[in-house]
């Protein structure tokens, strides 16, 4: 048998979805995973929308996360849409990786593990449980911590990491690359993930919003890429709007003078440019649509189901 048949007999490829409560660190580990920027991070919750993929190659494995917007009671249309988003992406995923976060008690992690309990259907060999952020626990705690996972997850690997400073994740890496099945690479071995550009710049725009927004404004706003443009220079032009439901929103988000938006543009247009390694003009205008959570077009872009 030549070398190359070989290689592809032995090669793995899988998937993985991570899902937890919202804002547990579930987008820091697809980013700390893959080492690189892909899905957008903030202190606020309900921070991720969509499915966002990130690819990784380890030794024979191509393995391929899965960022899930948080679990969290929905309240509106498009919420309805992120939570049933993450849980989706369960049936395919060859494991499935329950973040928690070990600063919080058990009991505000409880309603995904309600979720959990009700879905015993899952394999238990799919299930992985990855307690998150132990930089903020003392040991002791850590350990109590852990009891009380164990006594209620159906798993028998716990990992526990800091997404944020990288403890632990090697091991889980590790474990993720050897535990995938036997497969052919679905991507080449570069490709780190399939967001379009586009997409990935407007979830940059959404993020400086996030962070320089307070109260409800980042939960009231979506962002499109209208535009994009390549220059005869080689530089990139790229239209962004950003949607409000009202006037007061819009002039909030604005700030006096500008203030808010030139900031938010300065932050956005230098990490678009290191992202794609090219010269970028950016416009951001802002549009009040009443109701623009409920467009069936934003949660197509988004990749997500609009009667769920
Ligand atoms: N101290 C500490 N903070 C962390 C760690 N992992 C994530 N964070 C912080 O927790 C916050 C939320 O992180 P995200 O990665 O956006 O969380 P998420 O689960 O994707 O959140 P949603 O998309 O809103 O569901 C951010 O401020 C992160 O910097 C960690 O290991 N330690
Ligand atoms: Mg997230």
């Amino acid at each position: 048998m030549n070398e190359f048949i070989m290689d592809k007999i032995e090669s793995k490829f899988g998937y993985v979805s991570v899902i937890g409560a919202t804002n547990v660190g579930k987008s820091t580990l697809l980013n700390n995973l893959i080492g690189q920027k892909i899905s957008i991070v903030t202190r606020k919750k309900q921070t991720t929308r969509n499915k966002i993929i990130g690819i990784f190659c380890e030794k024979k494995s191509q393995v391929v996360i899965i960022d899930t917007p948080g679990i969290f009671q929905p309240k509106r249309k498009l919420d309805r849409a992120m939570v049933a988003a993450a849980w989706s992406t369960i049936n395919d995923a060859d494991l499935i990786i329950i973040m928690l976060e070990a600063n919080k008690t058990i009991e505000s992690n409880t309603l995904i593990l309600k979720h959990l309990k009700e879905s015993r259907s899952i394999d238990k060999k799919k299930l992985i449980c990855v307690i998150n952020k132990i930089d903020l626990v003392r040991k002791d705690n850590l350990l109590y911590f852990m009891n009380e996972a164990r006594a209620l997850i159906n798993s028998e690997e716990f990992f526990l990491i800091s997404a944020l400073n990288g403890d632990g994740v090697k091991d889980l890496k590790s474990h993720l690359s050897n535990n995938i099945p036997l497969g052919v690479w679905l991507y080449p071995k570069d490709q780190i993930t399939d967001i379009p550009y586009r997409l990935l710049a407007s979830e940059i725009v959404r993020e400086k919003l996030m962070n320089v927004l307070h109260q409800e404004l980042p939960y009231e706003l979506a962002v499109e890429t209208e535009s994009w443009n390549e220059l005869d220079d080689n530089s990139i032009r790229i239209d962004m709007l950003v949607y409000v439901n009202k006037l007061g929103q819009k002039k909030i988000l604005i700030g006096s003078n500008g203030s808010n938006i030139k900031k938010i543009g300065t932050m956005a247009r230098k990490e678009i440019k290191d992202m794609l390694g090219k010269n970028v003009h950016l416009f951001i205008y802002v549009k009040v649509q009443n109701n623009w959570d409920n467009n069936p077009n934003y949660f197509k872009t988004l990749g997500l189901k609009y009667n769920v």
